[in-house]
């Protein structure tokens, strides 16, 4: 069974895509490392430790606290979407589950190190954690299989700025680091999630879908749901729209279940760390060979492009289900 690390900056879709992982018996969830990001450190470890108390039973990942701030300037906030706690402001009590003392990037380096099977690693925030643990330990980081990346944007749909979206451009010199570094990568940008040309790729759940998935009936499905309320709310203002757009979920179903992946392009991409307008913005260069310094020789990149809308939500509806 391969393994995962899920690296995250905990707030209300990051909490769904680790209860779908959590839930998804054909993979195993080594650990779960933390960076700040959408919220506060402290704030999306409290929420790491409220995703797990929700899954419930013994065989839950440790959670592992990780870098506070980006390796240059200070954290982006995103609580006006995702609320001020991360979760949705619906005042969920603290956390029975507990984080482990050792650091994020040392236990991530200890596992993957130690692991005798095949190991990938899903990023859901800023890379910070990654690239810190790729400039100490390369060797070690040359294990991973792949590396799942929820970031960027490939069509201008990025937010919060047009060409960059919030992971990548939160740090744009960690994401540099893992961009170039070798490992095989797997890029699901914002828009695999927001945007839609038919129904066939619409990822984002619709208010009856929604409903559907509250009507499981259990504490976990309804959080799912009820945690997302800041999001939803701010969908319906600047959309006019009751849609949830899942953009965590879908990183790690492309991840976990890569039939569902319908288009995607190999390529190599580079992040932007010195523009203005175009800072933290992701370039995917199609050509093998160019003439610019440094560019790509091997196209070890995929960026995904189309999702199965209707598989990816009956993978998150059975999970959930379980
Ligand atoms: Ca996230």
């Amino acid at each position: 069974m391969a393994k995962y690390i899920i690296d995250t900056d905990t707030a209300s879709d990051d909490a769904v895509a680790l209860a779908m992982a959590l839930k998804d018996p054909s993979c195993k969830v080594a650990a779960i490392t933390v960076v700040a990001g959408n919220v506060p450190l402290q704030t999306a470890v409290r929420n790491a430790l409220i995703t797990l108390d929700m899954v419930g039973g013994d065989d839950l990942p440790p959670v592992y606290v990780g870098a506070e701030k980006p390796l240059i300037g200070q954290r982006l906030d995103a609580s006006h979407i995702h609320g001020q706690d991360g979760l949705g402001d619906i005042g969920y009590p603290d956390p029975v589950h507990q984080p482990e003392k050792e650091g994020a990037v040392q236990a991530m380096l200890r596992i993957i190190d130690t692991c005798d099977e095949d190991i990938e690693l899903i990023t859901l925030g800023p890379l910070t954690n990654v690239a810190i643990a790729i400039t100490l330990e390369p060797a070690i980081m040359k294990k991973l299989r792949r590396i799942t990346v929820m970031g960027g944007s490939q069509l201008g749909y990025g937010s919060p700025r047009g060409v960059s979206e919030f992971n990548i451009l939160s740090d744009p010199e960690a994401a540099q680091i893992v961009c170039r570094f070798g490992v095989p990568i797997t890029m699901v940008p914002l828009e695999v999630c927001k945007r839609a040309a038919s129904p066939d790729d619409d990822c984002r759940l619709s208010a009856a879908e929604m409903a559907a998935i509250k009507d499981i009936g259990t504490d976990l499905a309804r959080f799912c749901i009820d945690c997302n309320k800041t999001l939803i709310d701010y969908n319906k203002k600047a959309y006019k729209n009751e849609v949830l757009g899942l953009a965590d979920p879908t990183a790690v179903a492309a991840a976990l279940r890569p039939g569902l992946i319908k288009e995607s392009f190999a390529c190599n991409i580079q992040v932007d760390t010195s523009g203005s307008h175009t800072h933290g913005q992701t370039n995917a260069t199609r050509l093998k060979k160019t003439i610019m310094e440094g560019m790509a020789e091997h196209l070890t990149h995929t960026v995904v492009k189309t999702m199965d809308g209707p598989g990816f939500k009956t993978y998150l509806y059975d999970m959930l289900k379980r």
